[in-house]
């Protein structure tokens, strides 16, 4: 175990040379700002497409996965932003694919997928061309969400604060500043799905704490068909998150279809 953690420690570059990359790395895009300018343009939820080889629960989700190939479809489809896995371990993702994707000149602002609890991780996330990282409120307590999304604004980067219950979503609606939430409807435990839940989240006095501090709420997660993003709609989200369902299609830029 203390070999697998020292291994670990290694794989990071010295403070110094992330200190060079982070002076180097063009700036970033205004991740919410495209969401939100999406939604006012088309009247839908801003779409978040997520560049997704393999996932737990369903292993591989297409054999001739090129992450470069399904970013640029995307964004030829009209995708307001991308989400790139970067986790290795349950998703086959890599921080390789991110660069590929920012490098290739993909415009769409980019979300580092990535289990972030150590606030190195978003520092590396933002040399590696991410626009925005993602924060989950279950494995993260109160005062890291805090700080961390604190770090995010000084990088630049948009903090997407990820919730799956009521309870979470009260912790993350008690902290300041946090401007892009996220309900996941996948029980990241059992890995059941039920889009339900971000209706659920989103009634009573939740939705109109989270209207008036204009925060902007994500759908994510089980979203196949063109009613099933018109039910998060009508709960309130002015995005939506969407992986499997679009990785999938033979054109990954045509969208949902269902
Ligand atoms: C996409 P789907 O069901 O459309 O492929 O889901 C996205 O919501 C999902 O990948 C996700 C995720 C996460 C993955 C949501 N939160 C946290 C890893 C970690």
């Amino acid at each position: 175990h203390k070999d697998k953690e020292v291994a670990k420690f290694r794989e990071r570059r010295s403070l110094s040379v992330l200190n060079k990359e982070l002076e180097n790395a063009p700036p970033t895009r205004d991740f919410i700002g495209a969401l939100k300018a999406a939604n006012m343009r088309t009247g839908m939820p801003g779409l978040i497409a997520e560049v997704k080889k393999a996932s737990p629960s369903r292993g591989i989700l297409r054999e001739d996965f090129d992450p470069v190939e399904i970013a640029q479809a995307y964004e030829r489809g009209g995708a307001a932003c991308l989400s790139v896995l970067t986790d290795e371990k349950y998703f086959k993702g890599s921080f390789e694919n991110l660069e590929l994707i920012r490098k290739a000149g993909v415009k769409c602002p980019l979300l580092c997928k990535e289990f972030v609890v150590d606030a190195w991780q978003i520092y590396n996330a933002r040399a590696k061309g991410a626009d925005a990282i993602l924060l989950i409120a279950a494995v993260l307590p109160d005062l890291d969400i805090k700080y961390m999304s604190k770090i995010c604004k000084l990088l630049g980067l948009a903090a997407l604060v990820e919730v799956h219950d009521e309870r979470e979503m009260d912790r993350v609606l008690g902290i300041d500043g946090i401007e892009l939430i996220g309900i996941n409807n996948r029980n990241l435990e059992t890995f059941e799905v039920d889009i339900s839940n971000t209706k659920r989240l989103l009634e009573g006095e939740r939705g109109q704490r989270i209207r008036e501090k204009d925060i902007i709420v994500v759908g994510e997660s089980g979203l196949f068909t063109p009613d099933d993003i018109a039910f998060v709609q009508d709960a309130g989200v002015r995005a939506v998150l969407v992986g499997e369902s679009i990785v999938k299609q033979s054109d990954p830029g045509k969208g949902i279809t269902g």
